[in-house]
């Protein structure tokens, strides 16, 4: 049984190739059955330039409001590298609010090999997702709808043909595909986030009022879906 340290709200190191580290060390009064978890992306920091400083702000107000809803459930931002700004911000703001660090960490990963790499079990995990719901295009929806392979598009299309900025869609996981089989995740949650890139669609033109109004909403919905899954 692979056991992840959860005893402070630290990153924990995925190292490649090296089974042994790759497990992580075990924390105080960690067990191997650690409840329903939710992965998530940094929603609209990237791709969609969305202000770090206010994002984090966002997060961990939300998580806030949220760990007291989620039961034995636990919230868990995901990024991709451990220099990731976000985590930092968050990591920062977390520390000075009454968090309990069992219930939200952050982790250093691909969020489509959080067990397989990292040994993190996390049922539910989020996509950073396109209003049309599309494969590809780059960033954390590149990656969830590639691992998962052609049936998360079909499962997807069966809930929403198309989301607006602030909403979420939970979609049911298919069983043949390799999120579920290798990764034990059964549902992915499809977020759109407030945009803040020219290039894109929705384009907010740098109105925060707006971009911050539709982040919260877009945290909102991603964790009200969470817990919709595990009631
Ligand atoms: N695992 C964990 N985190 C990741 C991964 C991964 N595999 N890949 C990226 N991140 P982004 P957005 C982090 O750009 O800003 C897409 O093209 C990344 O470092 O994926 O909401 C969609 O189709 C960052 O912290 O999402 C949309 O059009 C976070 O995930 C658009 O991008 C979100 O980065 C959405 O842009």
């Amino acid at each position: 049984e692979m056991i992840s340290s959860l005893s402070c709200a630290a990153d924990k190191e995925v190292k490649e190739g090296n089974d042994q580290l790759a497990l992580g060390s075990v924390g105080p009064g960690v067990s191997a059955d650690d409840g329903p978890t939710l992965a998530f992306p940094s929603i609209s920091t990237a791709d969609f330039q969305f202000n770090h400083e206010k994002a984090s702000d966002i997060i961990v107000e939300k998580v806030e409001e949220f760990v007291k809803k989620v039961g034995n459930g636990r919230l868990v931002l995901v990024d991709l590298n451990h220099g990731s700004k976000i985590l930092s911000l968050v990591r920062a703001k977390v520390a000075q609010r009454n968090i309990d660090s069992k219930k939200f960490f952050t982790f250093v990963g691909d969020i489509t090999q959080l067990y397989s790499k990292g040994g993190l079990r996390c049922n539910v995990i989020a996509n950073a997702a396109n209003w049309r719901l599309k494969a590809g295009g780059g960033g954390v929806n590149a990656a969830i709808f590639s691992a998962a392979g052609p049936s998360l598009e079909i499962a997807t299309k069966e809930q929403a043909s198309s989301l607006h900025p602030g909403n979420a869609v939970v979609v049911p996981v298919p069983s043949s595909s390799s999120l579920y089989g290798r990764e034990g995740v059964s549902h992915v949650i499809h977020v759109l986030g407030p945009n803040m890139n020219p290039q894109r669609p929705n384009f907010l033109n740098d109105d925060y009022n707006r971009g911050c109004k539709i982040l919260r909403d877009a945290y909102t919905s991603l964790f009200e879906g969470f817990v919709s899954i595990i009631r």
